[in-house]
């Protein structure tokens, strides 16, 4: 699926590597570079059980990139790193909630990730800037090169991160590439925390509940990629090879798009292969991010000089949404034998498909076996213990009365 082929042996780190898009590159990556020369690393959500059952290999969790220390720990362990994407960022939406945790995230993340690639001799670095650097200023169909002023935290991050690459480039010589992404769809990992994310939801909500209401208005466009050619974008520029004749002009900004729509052009789409489907919409804080950022973006400037292309259309795009999760869907069926022996089919509500690993029902088995002991132990405890208070109470009882019959006693000789 990735253009270029293999040229070389290499040892990649990806931070965020359990996000979004983290997942899917990492899965790409070890299937292009095997699974041991692909580290993953993250703070503190696991990744998916997907990525063990396809390509198993080092992944650690707990490694903050704001802490040069614990990317050293890292080298440490790997000491033939010699590339890095960089993933791991706030996005839109969690950004403006929290202006200040995604400044700290977004630049002292990037900053210490480009200084540890520098200091460590480790040349390629790959950092994703986002349709969101763009504010309301830019032309709705926003051209390579343009005034950037976002109006958000995130945008202002990647702004400031997209010169942070160029600077380290062209300042130390070192190969640090990016793409401006727009929203990203996708099949495995949920995205969480953007304004795009609806693009996704949507399809979960479609195949769930047949509804879906959404938070940004019916008719606001916004460039949209399928991650499969996202990855394809990210791996293609990264490894990209310049020649006398073919050298990039750009380092960490290239507009990379698939194509643009508005919810109710896709929940149409999605209407042709789920008729009774139903969309409503309550825009919330995150419309007002959305109309901030172009209707599209113009990536010939992309397509020129490495030869960008997307494989999915709108069209081929929904369709194979809607084909992958009705096929995760229906391998989560639960097969429970009825007392004749007879199958019934449980229809499993829950699309994270890690509920159904065989390790994970032992430990479902474990934890209940445990829960169980513990309470029949606590139950034993509790009547032990009123046991105890009985015979305490008993003994205070003779105690008394024993003294009682002593001072009648004593009395009466007196
Ligand atoms: C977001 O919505 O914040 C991201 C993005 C477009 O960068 N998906």
């Amino acid at each position: 699926m990735v253009s270029s082929s293999k040229s070389k042996e290499r040892t990649i780190l990806i931070t965020g590597a359990a996000g979004q898009i983290g997942i899917e590159l990492i899965i790409q990556l070890r299937k292009r570079y095997g699974n041991k020369n692909v580290i993953g690393i993250g703070r503190t959500t696991p990744p998916l059980a997907v990525l063990n059952q396809q390509c198993p290999g080092p992944f650690y969790l707990g490694v903050d990139v704001r802490k040069m220390n614990d990317l050293e720990g890292i080298l440490k362990k790997h000491k033939d790193i010699d590339t890095i994407y960089h993933l791991a960022a706030i996005l839109s939406g969690e950004g403006e909630k929290n202006p200040l945790q995604c400044w700290d995230v977004n630049m002292n993340g990037t900053l210490t990730v480009l200084e540890f690639a520098k200091k460590n001799g480790i040349s390629r670095v790959f950092i994703p800037s986002s349709i969101g650097a763009f504010g309301s200023d830019a032309p709705r169909q926003a051209p390579q090169d343009c005034a950037m002023h976002p109006s958000t935290m995130y945008g202002v991050t990647k702004v400031a991160g997209e010169l942070l690459g160029d600077y380290y480039a062209k300042k130390y010589g070192m190969r640090v590439r990016g793409v401006r992404l727009p929203g990203v769809i996708s099949s495995e990992a949920m995205p969480g925390g953007g304004t795009t994310d609806y693009a996704v939801e949507i399809f979960y909500e479609a195949l769930k509940n047949g509804k879906y209401e959404c938070y940004i208005d019916a008719d606001t466009a916004m460039p949209m990629v399928y991650m499969p050619d996202a990855i394809k974008a990210m791996i293609d520029l990264c490894e990209f090879e310049e020649t006398e004749n073919k050298k990039l002009t750009h380092y960490c900004d290239f507009n990379v798009t698939a194509f643009s729509f508005t919810p109710r052009q896709l929940a149409q789409k999605i209407q042709l292969f789920i008729p009774d489907f139903q969309i409503t919409y309550k825009p919330d804080f995150r419309q007002k991010i959305a109309e901030s950022w172009p209707d599209n973006m113009l990536d010939t400037v992309a397509r020129q000089e490495w030869e960008w292309k997307p494989s999915f259309t709108f069209e081929a795009m929904v369709q194979d949404m809607i084909e992958k999760l009705r096929d995760r869907k229906k391998k989560q069926e639960v097969i429970i034998l009825n007392r004749k022996g007879q199958k019934k089919n449980h229809k499993h509500q829950n699309y994270d498909s890690s509920f159904f690993d065989p390790f994970v029902i032992g430990f479902y088995f474990f934890a209940s076996f445990f829960l169980v002991s513990y309470k029949v132990k606590l139950y034993f405890f509790t009547m032990r213990i009123q046991a105890q208070q009985l015979l305490f109470r008993q003994t205070t009882f003779h105690f008394n009365i024993s003294l009682v019959q002593h001072y009648i006693h004593e009395s009466q000789r007196d």
